[in-house]
């Protein structure tokens, strides 16, 4: 209750930033996106992680206000970037599942992306297999939300709930596998063919895939050979602050 109340202060506050880490195209090398991580520098206890407040926010409530916060402000630095003659990416946030289950959720979002004047197109949702357990509403959600003109990806794919059916019948983009797959991908044989199943199952329903937890160049190589389109992990970059972000990754013509 105490790390609850201090949240609420800290929103507003703003105690709350942002981390960015980067999408990496495979074949290329350049980057194609990146994904924006909370993290809350918490007056008395320091930088604390997501593990230690996002489930507690999700408890309460508060994951609906933080996460619009989390919403606009990745979008306002996308748009910010852009509006410097960066060259544009996607901007990739997670969802949870009370925010998907907000009834007005695409409404909200649309305004946000007016407010912040981003283009949709820039802008992906991350939602988890979970959130697709009850397929009459998610399908009716997803719809709505693709029509606005995002993009949609299923995250830590392979780890929840799902069958093929939904898969072949949900509006996504794109895939992410699992990091716990990725990990082990090396000297286990059942991840090696999980992430080989899953790619070229991605690949036939024209679906993106994008490999989570990419830490060496063993898993790279791997990945590659298999055509997995996009690569995000410590390989690349850990998460970082924006002005560091801007700096490593952002790039003008
Ligand atoms: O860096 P990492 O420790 O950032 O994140 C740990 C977990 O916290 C991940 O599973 C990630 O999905 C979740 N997370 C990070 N930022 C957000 C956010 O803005 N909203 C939600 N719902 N989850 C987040
Ligand atoms: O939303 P999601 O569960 O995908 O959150 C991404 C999480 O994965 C964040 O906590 C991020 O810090 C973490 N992460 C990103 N790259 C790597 C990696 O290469 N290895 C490990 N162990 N964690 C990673
Ligand atoms: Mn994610
Ligand atoms: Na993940």
């Amino acid at each position: 209750v105490e790390l609850e109340n201090d949240m609420r202060k800290g929103l507003e506050r703003e105690e709350f930033f942002l981390e960015f880490q980067p999408q990496i195209g495979l074949d290329t090398g350049k980057m194609l996106g990146m994904e924006a991580l909370v993290r809350w520098n918490h007056p008395k206890r320091g930088l604390l992680p997501p593990s230690e407040f996002i489930p507690l926010a999700e408890d309460s409530g508060l994951i609906v206000p933080l996460g619009e916060w989390v919403l606009k402000t990745a979008c306002q630095y996308n748009k910010k970037w852009q509006d410097e003659g960066y060259d544009p990416v996607c901007v990739s946030v997670n969802l949870s599942m009370r925010q998907f289950r907000q009834y007005n959720l695409t409404e909200r979002i649309d305004s946000i992306l007016q407010e912040v004047g981003l283009d949709p197109r820039y802008l992906e949702l991350e939602v988890t297999e979970s959130m697709t357990y009850d397929i009459d509403t998610a399908l009716e959600q997803l719809y709505r939300l693709k029509k606005l003109g995002i993009h949609i990806s299923i995250d830590d794919f392979g780890t929840g709930y799902s069958s093929l059916y939904y898969l072949k019948s949900l509006p996504i983009d794109r895939l992410k596998i699992d990091r716990s797959f990725v990990k082990e991908v090396m000297c286990d044989g059942n991840d090696a063919a999980i992430v080989s199943t899953i790619t070229t199952m991605a690949h036939h329903l024209k679906l993106k895939v994008t490999a989570e937890g990419v830490e060496n160049q063993e898993q790279l190589e791997f990945l590659k050979l298999q055509n997995c389109h996009e690569g995000q992990g410590y390989l690349f970059s850990k998460p970082v602050p924006a002005s560091e972000f801007e700096s490593k990754f952002l790039s003008r013509k």
